[in-house]
């Protein structure tokens, strides 16, 4: 039996395994993408295939839309906040907080509820517990859409503010990219003198594995800014001024150490080469 009526928007890698999971789990699915061949394919999966952008949110009581990024959601849906008044617009597509709360704002003065969101999941595990989707926004519209979200995989609902959901996918991402970034200077290093990228892989698994539960311990000490103890900036400006040098003399570039050594060098001259290396976190504030 037919749950409701649902339209995607944008048929991308993502939006292609969002509509195929919303149409196998019961959902009446219309689908719209600006390459119209990539509807073919979910037309015979039993979606409708919408001609135009209007057609597809005439269609449903809910739309979700996957698009590439912020400047393609406004070209697209500027155009249709007629047709979009009334509905539920959940946006999956990845924005910065800012323009998460300038689509909410925009979404408002054309009386359309509107929720956030920010997939935490590639294209394959969407369907499984292991997805988790971030929700932010109007509650009303979380709580309409929810039944339909929650197929998608763990809906986490981060409060009213619209850019919120985004800001968490934007940290996570951050300290996903910092992670691998790591990794890539650890095997440039390493390859210099013939070890695989793969060895490589498995001492970074093993080792930083490891270490990272700890970032639990530093977490206790940042929310208390309790700065008085631990391994002090001094030794740690010691230790990455040798990575440095140890990047470079391997002919490899130390850019990915850089910023934390000048981090290091400001808390020096501010005079507090004693304090815990871990108060790095305060010079990362644009002031
Ligand atoms: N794929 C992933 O693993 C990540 C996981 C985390 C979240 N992202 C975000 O999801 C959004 C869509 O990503 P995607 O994987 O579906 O991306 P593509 O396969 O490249 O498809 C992009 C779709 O956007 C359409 N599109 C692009 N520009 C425009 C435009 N100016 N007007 C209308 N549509 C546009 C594109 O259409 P077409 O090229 O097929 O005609 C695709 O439908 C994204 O925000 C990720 O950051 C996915």
């Amino acid at each position: 039996m037919p749950k409701g009526t649902i339209s995607i928007l944008g048929l991308g890698a993502m939006g292609s395994a969002i509509a195929a999971r919303l149409r196998d789990t019961g959902y009446t699915t219309t689908v719209w993408n600006r390459t119209t061949a990539k509807t073919a394919p979910h037309a015979a999966a039993g979606s409708t295939a919408a001609a135009t952008i209007t057609e597809a949110v005439q269609a449903s009581d809910i739309i979700v839309a996957v698009l590439l990024d912020h400047a393609s959601i406004h070209a697209n849906l500027e155009p249709a906040a007629a047709d979009l008044k009334g509905k539920v617009l959940v946006n999956l597509t990845t924005t910065t907080p800012n323009e998460a709360k300038t689509t909410a704002t925009w979404a408002a003065e054309h009386g359309i509820t509107y929720l956030d969101g920010a997939i935490m999941a590639i294209p394959e595990m969407i369907g499984g517990p292991a997805a988790r989707l971030l929700y932010s926004g109007d509650e009303n519209a979380y709580a309409i859409a929810r039944p339909a979200l929650e197929t998608l995989g763990t809906a986490e609902y981060e409060g009213t503010d619209p850019g919120r959901a985004s800001l968490k996918d934007m940290a996570l991402l951050t300290a996903m990219y910092s992670m691998f970034n790591g990794y890539f200077q650890a095997a440039a290093m390493m390859r210099t003198v013939g070890v695989s990228a793969e060895a490589t892989a498995q001492e970074v698994i093993a080792y930083n594995g490891a270490l990272l539960p700890h970032i639990a311990h530093y977490a206790a000490l940042i929310e208390h800014r309790d700065y008085s103890a631990g391994q002090s900036v001094d030794f740690t400006r010691t230790a990455v001024g040798s990575l440095i040098t140890a990047a470079r003399e391997q002919g490899v570039s130390a850019d990915a150490l850089e910023p934390l050594a000048r981090r290091l060098d400001e808390l020096t001259a501010t005079g507090r080469s004693t304090a815990d290396w871990i108060s790095v976190i305060e010079q990362l504030t644009i002031k």
